[in-house]
């Protein structure tokens, strides 16, 4: 059973190695949030909440998710026995809508206590059955086809099963048709607009059916699940929802109306790993396939996302590329690597996370602090930080 006495939360920066661009806006120092969730008994661990400062990609930020772990979150959970971390997607989502990148904070946390009190790797509390995942790249827009056709290149030399290229009205087809005749017919391309386009577009996204695409990722926006059914008629390119998938029952409508035919599940957006894994129950049903998305999440993060995809219908590479696509040093020791062949190690023999939090690092690149306990006083940032 967990009781948590505290909760930390930590904003650092992280300089990414080259500013990620994709439709809806660009990145260069990614403002991470961590936390840290300690239990009565003295055991804690590390969390990441993936929202990212902007609300381009979803409605969230770090500010707003700051705001409700302080303001409704944290008081649910601490302090209150939790007899299993399956309890805690319910507890946080009781009259509190929305505001899924800080609850899956808070419940992923959970996950990752109980697996550290039990001595157990998350992979396998969770029921992952995989020792290694295959890792696909996500490439940011570029300023010229070329530009991207080197990186997909590299890319492909380093041993990434998958190359996901970011596009967007004006820079597709043309990006699209370079990669794949760069990069020959074997390899597995996709496309990912983050909800770019509109109906309107149908024509124009279905000349993308040329280049046998894996799937074309999230072309509309996230409520327009119906107009994206229709997209689907349209094309022969799968479908694969990302930003339409914010919980279980959107899935379900996806699955009822033929809006997709394939779902990116980021914990993160859906709430935790309760949701994540119900997501990946009604999929596996229903013969679609589920791969784990990623938000440029530090070594942190990353270490949740490779245990949940160690789920058996994870059956497609994920975006869980190492720590030197991103960082020049990660935060978590050792840093994650894939091999030559583009998989990912799960860590299945060591307890909790599988990889040790640098805290001394963390401490170093921290330019806020907020601890709250039981008595539900907080501990604003000192002022020397
Ligand atoms: O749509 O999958 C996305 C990053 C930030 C926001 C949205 C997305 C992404 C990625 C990055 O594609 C994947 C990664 O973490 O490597
Ligand atoms: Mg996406």
């Amino acid at each position: 059973m967990l009781r948590i006495d505290r909760i930390t939360l930590r904003e650092i920066h992280l300089e990414l190695k080259e500013p990620f661009r994709i439709s809806s806006g660009i990145e260069s120092t990614r403002r991470i949030l961590l936390l840290e969730l300690s239990d009565h008994d003295g055991a804690s661990v590390w969390a990441e909440c993936v929202a990212a400062a902007l609300p381009n990609y979803s409605p969230e930020t770090i500010d707003t998710a700051w705001l409700a772990i302080r303001q409704w979150l944290a008081p649910r959970v601490l302090d209150r026995p939790i007899d299993n971390p399956s309890m805690v997607h319910d507890l946080l989502g009781e009259n509190i809508r929305g505001h899924n990148m800080a609850k899956a904070a808070i419940e992923m946390g959970c996950w990752g206590l109980e697996a550290v009190m039990r001595g157990l790797p998350l992979s396998m509390l969770l029921g992952g059955t995989r020792s290694l995942v295959p890792t696909g790249i996500s490439l940011g827009i570029q300023s010229a086809p070329e530009r991207l056709v080197e990186r997909a290149l590299a890319a492909l030399a380093a041993g990434y099963r998958k190359i996901k290229i970011k596009i967007q009205p004006g820079q597709d087809i043309a990006y699209a048709r370079a990669v794949r005749a760069a990069i020959g017919p074997a390899v597995e391309l996709m496309a990912d607009a983050n909800a770019a386009y509109s109906i309107d577009d149908a024509d124009h996204l279905a000349q993308l059916d040329d280049f046998d695409l894996l799937m074309l990722e999230q072309p509309l926006g996230a409520d327009e699940l119906l107009q994206l059914a229709e997209l689907q008629r349209r094309m022969k390119t799968p479908l694969c929802l990302d930003e339409s998938i914010t919980d279980v029952r959107r899935a379900r409508d996806m699955i009822a109306l033929g809006s997709g035919r394939i779902i990116n599940i980021k914990p993160g957006r859906v709430g935790g790993f309760t949701a994540s894994k119900a997501i990946h129950d009604v999929c596996q049903a229903a013969g679609v396939p589920v791969w784990c998305g990623g938000m440029l999440e530090s070594g942190v993060g990353r270490a949740y996302n490779v245990a949940l995809a160690s789920l058996p219908n994870f059956s497609l590479p994920g975006d869980l590329s190492p720590s030197a696509r991103y960082w020049a040093a990660d935060v978590v020791d050792p840093e994650w690597t894939m091999n030559a062949d583009g998989m990912v190690r799960v860590p299945r023999e060591k307890p909790g996370l599988g990889v040790r939090v640098d805290v001394e690092r963390i401490e170093s690149i921290t330019v806020r602090r907020e601890t709250f306990g039981p008595s539900r006083v907080s501990v604003p940032t000192p002022a020397a930080l």
